[in-house]
């Protein structure tokens, strides 16, 4: 294979190959090379005594919780040693690294020479130490104290025209202490402006569900797993990016469950589990896992669900009343006779041609489902990063009506959650379009008059930047160049704007493709000891099924020069708004307890908050659906049958769908390493999953080197250098890794209603690699 082959190194989108090596794609996740994985990287990064200091504490119930994803942790009681998985290891070992990036850095590699890496050597250079500030014009990013940080802040947004001419990001890893006060800041210096990973994520899901059934969250809790009959898992990859996930499905499995896979590549961690927390599984027993493997084609979903809804309708309608809960659908539901007219248009050859997926295979799905109602419904990705995105949720939400699969024991709805805190930052009310009862109750708390018009999100703050209209960016966390579609349209967006700041844990593409000036702020990871006034102090966050739960970090800070998000959030209030403000930032800054009090004033569910969060294990926020009480936007307390039709999908005749996915080394734009070994994927990232037939009607050899293409609006976007991998994926559908593909994502290719990129379908056409022209 090519080694080392670099094309041109663009700040924003390095064209470099590296060493590939293919094995044979694996068929169970985990199991004692998940163990050894962990502990090197944990041994490498923070040393033997700091990372098993830090992996006893991760996910007790007095430790930290993992930053690694937004699973739950088990209610009942834990077992002494702390549960984790090899992917929270990694994200662990990735904070608590002794590496370290000071002044000394900072001043002996230019910004330019930095952007050279590639974002894997990036992130390994360490954490960053010590704010930086990058002057107009610099070359290099250079000390600066907080205070002044602070005020080149303060000074250059109240020079704006307007407080919407700044925009302010949430990475999903944000406290629920600090997402609190990091909106109201921002709401009080006049902004909705908030954009967001979610909407890059689960937007699809909080707009479907909210808008179906009232609440824009999962109705099931992890008990549901133990008492269910069928586990339907679309779109998502659990065995790597929510691995603990496992073993509930091991367990829900020796309860006698079964499950469903729906996904266009066989995921191992779909397939096959082998434990390493139990002997079994160290013994190298496989608890199999999809009783179904339903190998769907990229975004044929809505047509496989469409398929399996007629299906178990026949049958109902040769067995009247045993196959839908009609006694669920006539207390809780509107327009079940429309929906099934509507079902009548599809004919089940059209749609099983649609998905891809057999009709044998379809069918049995349905007899799995047909006499069970305690069904429960998991998806991510995979659903949500397509133009129907939230059509789809709202399909998934329709097979649960028929059968009645939602607000009760062993049945629901489970979008699975990314970032630990995405779903805490929502309920903290980061969002670009609150709801005007939660404003109001901001204005009688606080007695401020907060910005009532929606601000930007993700999508729109790129064009903003675009158009002149934004002027400052804030980033509270997160990578936004590379997490967001079409890269070098968002870099241009990006070096227009005349201040760029982030608050972060480690460096990234953000910091080298900037605006006129540029700071960088170093904060405390989830980890780190984060002591306040002489005491260590904890935070909160919300995992995927609704429990808030406390984390306190125990791990010594690599720098003294860091400070929490909180604190970065008080400090920068007080610098911009003075005496303008109406709020007491001093005594925020000082004391979480003091923001929870008002967190608990404001936000429903969370009274008595300082007593609550601290009941190890945490509390539930309330869910109607979970009990059964719905209240949606179209018909109050009753849930509305959605009626969509199917996606089209218009193509040429050389173009190929093309999906974006995580790799098992990675966490979004962090790469932990090069190999995706689940995959057979060793030291390369620049790949294309393509089907066998289409690699050899396209004249190419396993191993060729290609050049992707979209041309979606008109406008070209290139993607060079990428190596063909022949592979088990439907034919017209390839997949490649996410930030390296995300140049070929269109910027004004999004979800219906919910604006999130279609990081899941893009149409692409593959040419031979020609080097660029420059
Ligand atoms: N280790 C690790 N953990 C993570 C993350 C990480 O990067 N690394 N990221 C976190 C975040 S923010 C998130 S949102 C989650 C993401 O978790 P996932 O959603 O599991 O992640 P993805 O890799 O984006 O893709 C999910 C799956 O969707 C499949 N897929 C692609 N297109 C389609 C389609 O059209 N239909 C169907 N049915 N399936 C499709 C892919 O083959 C893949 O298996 O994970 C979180 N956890
Ligand atoms: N093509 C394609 N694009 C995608 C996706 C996809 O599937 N395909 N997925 C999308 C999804 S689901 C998401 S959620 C987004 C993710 O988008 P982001 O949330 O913007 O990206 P991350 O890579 O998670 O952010 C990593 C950075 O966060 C900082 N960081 C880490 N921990 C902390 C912390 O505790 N505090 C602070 N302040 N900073 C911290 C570090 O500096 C690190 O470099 O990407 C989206 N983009
Ligand atoms: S499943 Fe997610 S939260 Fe749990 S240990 Fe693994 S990475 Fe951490
Ligand atoms: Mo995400």
């Amino acid at each position: 294979m090519s080694k080392n082959i670099k094309q041109q190194p663009a700040a924003e989108n390095p064209e470099e190959l590296l060493d590939l090596k293919v094995t044979k794609p694996k068929t169970w996740a985990a199991g004692i090379p998940a163990v050894t994985v962990a502990m090197v990287d944990i041994l490498q990064e923070s040393g033997f005594v700091r990372g098993m200091e830090g992996l006893f504490k991760m996910n007790k119930k007095d430790g930290f919780d993992c930053s690694g994803c937004a699973w739950p942790d088990p209610d009942d009681d834990r077992s002494p040693v702390a549960e984790y998985c090899e992917n929270g290891a990694k994200a662990l070992a990735e904070e608590a690294t002794t590496k370290k990036l000071t002044a000394k850095f900072f001043a002996e590699n230019s910004v330019a020479d930095l952007a050279k890496l590639n974002d894997y050597e990036i992130g390994k250079k360490g954490r960053i130490a010590q704010p930086v500030y990058l002057p107009k014009g610099a070359t290099h990013y250079q000390p600066i104290s907080w205070d002044d940080a602070f005020k080149k802040i303060g000074d250059k947004l109240n020079s704006l025209a307007s407080p919407d001419e700044a925009a302010f990001y949430t990475s999903g890893r944000t406290s629920n202490e600090a997402s609190f006060t990091y909106q109201l800041f921002i709401r009080e210096f006049g902004t909705n402006n908030m954009p967001d990973c979610s909407n890059l994520c689960h937007e699809s899901t909080s707009f479907g569900l909210a808008e179906a059934i009232g609440i824009g969250k999962g109705t099931v809790t992890l008990n549901d797993f133990y008492e269910t009959d069928v586990i339907m898992i679309i779109g998502q990859n659990p065995g790597t990016n929510h691995p603990r996930m496992l073993t509930a499905l091991e367990k829900a499995k020796q309860k006698g469950s079964k499950i469903i896979a729906v996904n266009p590549l066989h995921e191992a961690g779909l397939m096959g589990f082998k434990n390493p927390q139990t002997v079994k599984g160290v013994l190298g027993i496989t608890t199999h896992l999809a009783d179904l493997y339903l190998q769907v084609k990229i975004n044929g979903d809505m047509a496989l669900l469409k398929a399996i809804e007629k299906l178990l309708y026949k049958a109902e309608q040769e067995n009247p009343g045993k196959v839908f809960d009609h006694e669920f659908i006539k207390n809780n539901t509107e327009g079940y006779v429309a929906f099934l007219d509507h079902l009548n248009q599809f004919e089940l050859d059209h749609l099983a041609d649609e998905c891809g997926i057999p009709l044998s295979q379809i069918e049995q799905a349905a007899d799995m489902l047909k006499d069970k109602s305690r069904i429960i419904i998991c998806w991510a990705m995979g659903v949500t990063q397509h133009v129907n995105g939230v059509a789809t949720v709202k399909e998934i939400v329709n097979l649960a009506l028929l059968k009645g699969a939602i607000g009760k024991p062993g049945a629901g709805l489970c979008p699975v959650r990314g970032h630990s805190n995405v779903q805490g930052n929502r309920t903290m009310m980061i969002f670009d379009k609150p709801k005007p009862k939660q404003l109001d109750k901001l204005k009688e708390v606080f007695g401020f008059e907060p910005p009532r018009k929606h601000g930007y999100d993700v999508v729109e703050s790129i064009q903003a930047m675009h158009e002149g209209k934004l002027k400052v960016f804030f980033g509270m966390g997160g990578n936004f160049l590379s997490a967001t579609p079409d890269t070098t349209y968002t870099a241009d967006g990006m070096r227009k704007l005349e201040m760029s700041i982030h608050v972060s844990t480690k460096l990234n593409r953000s910091h080298l493709v900037h605006g006129d000036e540029a700071l960088i702020l170093p904060t405390l990871s989830r980890s780190d000891k984060d002591m306040v006034l002489g005491e260590a102090q904890f935070v909160s966050c919300e995992n995927s099924m609704g429990v808030v739960q406390m984390s306190k970090g125990m791990l010594e800070p690599i720098s003294k020069d860091l400070m929490n998000e909180n604190q970065i959030v008080c400090r920068m209030a007080k610098a911009t708004l003075g005496d303008r403000s109406v709020i007491d930032w001093s005594k925020f800054e000082k004391s979480y307890d003091a923001v929870r009090d008002a967190i608990a004033k404001v936000i429903p569910g969370f009274e008595h908050y300082n007593q609550k969060v601290r009941i190890p294990g945490g509390f539930y926020l309330p869910n109607g659906p979970r009990e059964g009480k719905f209240d949606s936007a179209e018909f109050g307390s009753r849930v509305g049958f959605n009626i969509a039709g199917l996606p089209k999908h218009e193509m040429r005749q050389d173009e190929y769908r093309m999906t974006t996915i995580r790799s098992h080394d990675q966490f979004n734009t962090t790469i932990y390493g090069l190999d995706d070994r689940y995959r057979g994927i060793h030291n390369e990232r620049r790949v294309i999953f393509m089907n066998p037939n289409d690699v050899a009607k396209a004249s190419f050899k396993d191993g060729e080197l290609v050049d992707l293409y979209n041309n979606f609006g008109g406008r070209e976007r290139v993607a060079r250098l990428f190596v063909v991998v022949p592979y088990n994926i439907p034919q017209g559908n390839t997949a490649t890794y996410y930030p390296e593909a995300n140049v070929l994502i269109p910027i004004d290719s999004v979800a219906e209603k919910s604006n999130t990129p279609t990081s899941k379908l893009v149409f692409i056409s593959i040419k031979k690699h020609q080097p660029a022209k420059f």
